[in-house]
Order: structure tokens, then C-alpha cells, then sequence
């Protein structure tokens, strides 16, 4: 998945040309395990940009935060993209359409009423880990004297019914093509992969699993595997 590990102050400049008048030098705040990262990753890759990032480890959590993190985006989060304008972008929504302008745009972000689905399924895609990663930070990070069963359940009730939502709603329009609804869903079903492989819900989701099996072959999700 890294193209380079550097630490934060050795920026070694390194340039994207792309459509933009001006060419422009994005570092990219990234950890290994980060489904939203590899989310903004595979976008890069898939729109033949990635080349043109300078990762940075940006490892963090809610009790453990990254201050390189926070100075560039005060939610502590990662993906952010620092531009050498000084600019920084977060959050993957907002880079990965960022990359896709710089590819010429209307690629991963397609134009007009094909728009509304594509960020539709992204949301929910999104939304999906957002809930995978609450129950993962209750399960992990939260002292166990302190764990809240009823907490984990409302999160995995959530993961549940986006799942039978993808597939009864979605996996005819996964097969389409590439865009950034179905890049975020392969990020989502691999973190839950990841994470919470007892859910087992390949086994419940035939279609949505058969494409998943097709989409995470390609070269963007092989190099993108998460770990740690
Ligand atoms: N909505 C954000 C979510 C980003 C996010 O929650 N990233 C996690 C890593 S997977 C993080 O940085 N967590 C640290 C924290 O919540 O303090 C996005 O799409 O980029």
C-alpha cells in the first residue's frame, strides 16, 4: 500500500500533473488500518494518481491522538490531504473528489443524475464504517468495566441492515461499473473482513459477495489490504 513512509518533516517534494494549470504537491495523512484511507488510496490508484502522493503515517485514535494529525485537521481524523498551498482537505469525501478533478473529473464522481447515486451509495457505504468503527472503538479502545453491550448491538443492527440494503437495493448497480459509491462499499465489506470476520456476512449476502470477490481483485484493493 505505501508508495514512501516519511516522517512529517522530511517532505521530499513530489509533484502530480494533471489537469490543474499548476502542478500540485499532496501529502497524504494515512494509516495502514484506515478504511477510510484506503478508501481515498484506491480512488488515487484507480484515477492513475497515486504516484503523485507523499504518505505520511498519521496513525490516531479518540484516546490516542496524532498532534501532526490535529495540527492539520482539528477533528483528529485521517484521510487529510496537506496541498502545498497550504491548504488541507479532509474529510475522504471531499479528497477523493479532489482526485477526481485532478483526473479531469466526471471519472469517479460521475456528472448530472448519475451523481445522486454514486454519493447515495457512498454515504452509505461510509455510514456502514462509521458504524463498524464505533462498535471497534467500544470493543477495543473502551475499558471492558466499561463496555456497553446495548451500544455494540445498536452499531451492529446498523451494519446489518446496510448490508441487506446493498443487497437488495445496490448489487445490480455495483456491477455497472467503477465509481465512488462502489469503491466505498469494497472499502466497507473489507473492513468489516477485517475487524469483525465472525459476522460472516458473505454468507448471508450471496450477490453482494460475488461482487465483492470480483471488485477486490482488482490491483487498487490488492495494494490496499488493511493491517495492523
Ligand atoms: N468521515 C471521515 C471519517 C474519518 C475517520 O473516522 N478516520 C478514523 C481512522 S479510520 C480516525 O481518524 N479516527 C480518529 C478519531 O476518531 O479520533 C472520513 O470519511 O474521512
Amino acid at each position: 500500500m505505501v508508495a514512501r513512509r516519511v516522517g512529517f518533516g522530511l517532505f521530499n517534494r513530489v509533484t502530480v500533473r494533471a489537469f490543474e494549470e499548476e502542478p500540485v504537491a499532496m501529502k497524504l495523512l494515512y494509516s495502514v488500518s484506515s478504511p477510510y484511507v484506503r478508501k481515498v488510496i484506491v480512488a488515487a490508484r484507480e484515477l492513475d494518481i497515486f504516484e503523485g502522493l507523499e504518505l505520511i503515517d498519521g496513525a490516531t485514535s479518540p484516546t490516542a491522538t496524532n498532534r501532526a494529525v490535529v495540527e492539520q485537521n482539528p477533528l483528529g481524523k485521517i484521510p487529510a490531504l496537506v496541498l502545498d498551498d497550504g491548504r488541507v482537505l479532509f474529510d475522504s469525501r471531499v479528497i477523493a473528489e479532489y482526485f477526481d478533478t485532478l483526473a479531469g473529473g466526471s471519472r469517479l464522481f460521475p456528472a448530472g443524475q448519475a451523481r445522486w447515486d454514486a454519493i447515495t451509495l457512498q454515504a452509505l457505504a461510509d455510514g456502514m464504517t462509521d458504524a463498524a468503527l464505533l462498535a471497534r472503538y467500544e470493543g477495543f479502545l473502551r475499558p471492558e468495566d466499561k463496555r456497553w453491550e446495548d451500544w455494540t448491538a445498536g452499531q451492529l443492527g446498523k451494519i446489518k441492515a446496510c448490508l441487506d440494503r446493498l443487497e437488495q437495493d445496490w448489487a445490480g448497480y455495483l456491477s455497472g461499473g467503477i465509481d465512488i459509491g462502489c469503491i466505498a462499499t469494497g472499502c466497507a465489506l473489507g473492513y468489516l473482513d477485517f475487524r469483525f470476520p465472525h459476522l460472516e456476512w458473505q454468507r448471508t449476502h450471496s450477490e453482494l459477495s460475488a461482487w465483492f470477490q470480483e471488485f477486490g481483485a482488482r490491483p487498487s484493493m490488492q495494494a490496499t489490504l488493511p493491517e495492523g
